[in-house]
């Protein structure tokens, strides 16, 4: 049953758009200097996988749409672009299975996706779109990859890879979830490979610093904080000694502290099972056993290993370390929960004042020295040095005073000192006696930069066949390098790129010399990390961007996306930025002024009741004596329950409590809603409608088809209301009181992406006008306009409906005239003896005597008063009145 012709109507519009190129948007200096300015308004690009679209991603283009929609309506020039992210695994993945080339299945689903967002009227710039697989757009790619490499910032190792021997290739750290690949879940083990890695680290305090003047939410920002880890702390020089050594071996080791006061603490030390010194101070006894520690710490994850509940396991080196400050022999240990890519590798173990620590010293019988005590309160007697040592249930990890740490024979002492003094005074001391400094750490790793696929950028990188340990970037002027056709797509298994089987393209002469060209590709973000800038001069074939058109446009003013994306993509891209940053390819520190993550759309609610195998009767969930566990799960559709309370009931029987709960949409629970079917059946503007209607752009929020009849039929409403036009006629007071309320409110809204609230405003207005008598022009076009920016189709033929030719697109936004809200009454409450007897409305001028004279008109309050003297009077303008009678 359609309520209006939503499908003939949003094909036209979308023809219109299309055809008069209405969202195409050019730099404009007279606009931008008149002071309308300029809005950069992004949505993450998607990647074009093979399923199409789903429901989360209409939710951040709806609501960026919104936005454009409604800048352009306040004069701005608004850049609103899309694109792909489209190198990736999946199109590989399908290659392998189908031999299918990735380029075809790319297309194909591009096509797919475009065609969905058409059919949704976003207002995209179409003229801009770029895909990261289009060599026009890689070759800027392979350019910043040129320019890292120049800068230092590209570089190669042997660093322990995830080696994941199902997939044939090395993941990235975010690819490995508990030891298996992301994708598949196959195993993964760690193993040493030459790679490409990028310096992110060198940016390290910068992406930290930077990240104060963002707009963006704080969990996000203290995501990507946690993610660089800054710590402050010292490397701490110990001398290596044992029996089985030299007595001037020479071997040092350094470990990392964030608490350098409590040295004194130190009764044991630990080296990760990957550091080089292992092997060099193992003793002949310890050997055995350390290697086979070795061995078996290499099949773990960092994450695995650094687990707090699990139990901490190590071996003895056979060796000692001496400690700096008391000249204390203690003895070293290899240990998992140490890493080796941290810090150096190795640390002072302080048991009294760790916690992994305590728990390894008590596995292992390893003494615990308290050095730290919390501080006491001033003024507090009875708690002198060296008194009673901390109950040993646990380490106390808290800063304090320090105690027990003294050398006389040195002159070192920080007993009495607080936390941060005894830092100083040790840090002093050590840098002094050349055994130790101040170091700052960070957890940010560098990027590894290379996929052993096909489907991704090749690098511009080639080596001399006759010197192949050194790579040699090529020439700006070869750019594009592109990516060959291969036969088979599948990995070699070697950890080699299938590209290392296309002879005639890795063999290359220059200049009369033989060359082998690298054949690994860049991993998937790497597209992503720039693509904002080149939507602003797509087509550039001399540069990267303009820059007159990057000063134009950036920063991007409002970038929406998904939360899964809070540190990678948004890290890499603001690195990348950075870099590009310094050589004067952007004028702007940051990329992305103000950051929204939408929520996600969970599926719809699923309600299960449980009954009883025995005898068949429904168990309420809330039933304490019975486990649900051994009760049998019944799927029940949602017309089979009623609310009740915070919960579901049965309807059949209200006392059972059923479970109702919301999943994430997936394809193996068959509870993924495809939007195409909610355009078919309601329109576009339904689903744009409903998805911002469904709660804040930003909460998590749970999906109901029947949910959307209701945005449905209030579009319904409108077409009725207006389908024939509005009237050349005055409008009243009240329907000018009522336009007005609502352009307020949702001119706020709007503004402050408070799209469910805004569209309320909007239900409202109309629950009002559908009682009038008169379609006022005045009254019913700002609405129109307002609804322009949610659901565009029905308003621009509303808007031809009322007589006006062309798209609404860049007409004026309605401007709310704030003197006909102003209230000339309001509403007073009136107290009798301090008791709440009725209500009357009084004008805002109203006297003592005016408003008890309107009181005395309820009948309640009349009642109250009759017969009785009237004592004393309380008068609170726009508050209350307050009758006290005897
Ligand atoms: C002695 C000590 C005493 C420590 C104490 C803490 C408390 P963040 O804040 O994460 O930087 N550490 C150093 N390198 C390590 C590595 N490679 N693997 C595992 N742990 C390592 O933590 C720094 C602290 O983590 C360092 O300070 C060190 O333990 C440990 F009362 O040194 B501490």
């Amino acid at each position: 049953r359609n309520l209006y012709p939503f499908d003939t109507i949003e094909k036209k519009w979308q023809l219109y758009w299309e055809e008069n190129e209405t969202f195409k948007v050019e730099e404009d200096a007279h606009l931008r200097d008149s002071g309308a300015g300029k809005y950069y308004v992004l949505d993450m690009f998607p990647y074009p996988s093979g399923s199409g679209l789903h429901v989360g991603h209409p939710e951040g283009y709806t609501a960026t749409d919104i936005t454009a929609r409604y800048k352009r309506m306040l004069g701005m020039q608004v850049m609103h672009p899309m694109g792909w992210d489209a190198f990736g695994l999946p199109a590989e993945q399908y290659a392998i299975n189908t031999g299918t080339h990735p380029r075809e299945t790319t297309f194909a689903n591009v096509d797919r996706f475009r065609q969905q967002l058409k059919s949704l009227g976003f207002s995209f710039d179409w003229s801009r779109e770029v895909s990261t697989t289009d060599p026009d757009y890689y070759k800027w790619t392979q350019w910043i990859f040129l320019k890292l490499f120049e800068k230092g910032l590209a570089y190669q190792a042997e660093v322990p890879v995830n080696w994941c021997p199902a997939l044939g290739t090395v993941l990235a750290n975010e690819e490995v979830i508990d030891g298996l690949s992301e994708r598949g879940s196959h195993p993964v083990v760690r193993v040493p490979m030459k790679q490409w890695m990028l310096k992110i680290t060198k940016y390290a305090e910068r992406l930290l610093e930077d990240l104060d003047e963002l707009d963006w939410s704080d969990s996000i920002k203290e995501m990507q904080r946690n993610w660089i880890g800054k710590s402050e702390g010292a490397t701490i020089g110990f001398k290596i000694v044992a029996d089985h050594l030299e007595s001037d071996s020479g071997l040092d080791m350094e470990v990392f502290t964030t608490r350098p006061d409590t040295l004194f603490g130190a009764t044991y030390c630990c080296l990760a099972p990957e550091n080089d010194l292992v092997k060099k101070i193992c003793s002949e006894e310890q050997l055995a056993a350390v290697e086979r520690y070795v061995e078996e710490a290499s099949k773990k994850s960092d994450l695995e290993r650094t687990e707090l509940q699990k139990t901490k396991t190590g071996v003895f080196t056979g060796a000692f370390a001496v400690n700096p400050v008391n000249g204390k022999k203690v003895p070293i240990w290899v240990a998992d929960y140490v890493l080796g890519s941290y810090g150096s590798g190795a640390v002072m173990a302080v048991p009294a004042h760790d916690q992994r620590d305590f728990e390894f010293a008590e596995e292992n019988g390893l003494d615990v020295e308290w050095v730290v005590k919390p501080q006491t309160k001033k003024g507090k007697k009875g708690q002198g040095e060296g008194e009673a040592e901390p109950e040993a249930s646990g380490a106390f990890t808290k800063d304090g005073v320090s105690f027990n740490s003294s050398n006389p024979s040195t002159g070192l002492s920080l007993d009495g000192l607080e936390t941060h003094k005894a830092k100083e005074a040790v840090l002093a001391w050590l840098e002094q006696h050349g055994c130790g400094k101040k170091q700052v750490n960070y957890k940010l790793r560098d990027w590894l930069f290379a996929r052993q696929r096909y489907w991704g950028e090749p690098f511009p990188i080639v080596y001399d066949k006759s010197n192949p340990d050194v790579p040699i970037p090529l020439s700006p002027s070869d750019l594009p390098l592109t990516l060959p056709d291969v036969e088979s797509y599948e990995p070699t298994g070697t950890g080699e790129s299938p590209l290392a089987g296309v002879r005639d393209w890795v063999e290359v002469s220059m200049d009369g010399k033989e060359y082998l060209r690298e054949t690994n590709t860049m991993p998937q973000w790497a597209g992503s990390c720039w693509y904002y800038l080149r939507f602003l001069d797509p087509k550039n074939q001399d540069m990267l961007i303009d820059p007159n058109k990057e000063k134009y446009w950036m920063p991007v003013d409002l970038y929406v996306g998904g939360a899964e994306h809070a540190v990678l993509h948004l890290l890499y891209a603001r690195f990348w930025h950075k870099v590009l940053y310094d050589i004067g390819v952007v004028t702007t520190k940051e990329p992305f002024g103000k950051l929204v993550s939408q929520g996600m759309i969970l599926g719809e609610v699923e309600y299960t009741a449980y009954k009883d195998p025995a005898d068949g009767r429904y168990v309420s969930i809330d039933s304490k004596d019975r486990d649900l566990s051994d009760l049998e799960g019944v799927s029940l559709d949602s017309s089979q329950v009623v609310k009740k309370g915070k919960g579901y009931v049965l309807k059949e029987d209200e006392n059972v409590l059923v479970s109702a709960r919301a999943h994430k949409m997936s394809k193996s629970r068959g509870n993924v809603i495809n939007p195409d079917h909610i355009v078919e059946a309601y329109g576009a503007d339904s689903l744009r409608l409903y998805e911002m209607f469904m709660g804040p752009l930003c909460d998590t929020k749970v999906w109901s088809t029947r949910s959307v009849e209701g945005v449905y039929r209030f579009l319904g409403k409108v077409w009725r209301f207006l389908e024939g036009g509005v009237e050349d006629t005055g409008a009243t007071k009240e329907q000018l009181q009522a336009i007005h309320a609502c352009i307020k409110k949702v001119t706020v809204d709007t503004e402050e992406l408070r799209f469910n609230t805004a569209i309320s405003a909007m239900m409202e207005f109309m629950n009002e006008a559908t009682k009038w008598e008169t379609k006022p022009r005045e009254a019913c076009e700002p609405l129109v306009l307002m609804l322009s920016a949610y659901a565009p189709h029905i308003a621009e033929e509303l808007w031809s409906r009322c007589g006006h030719g062309g798209s609404l697109a860049y007409e004026k936004w309605p401007l709310c005239d704030e003197s006909l809200l102003v209230s000339d009454s309001y509403v007073l409450p009136v107290q009798i003896n301090g008791k709440m007897r009725g209500k009357v409305e009084v004008p805002t001028s109203a006297t003592q005597d005016q408003a008890i004279e309107a009181a005395l008109t309820v009948p309640n309050v009349e009642k109250q008063v009759e017969g009785k003297e009237i004592f004393k009077v309380i008068f609170v303008p726009e508050k209350i009145l307050n009758v006290i009678v005897k």
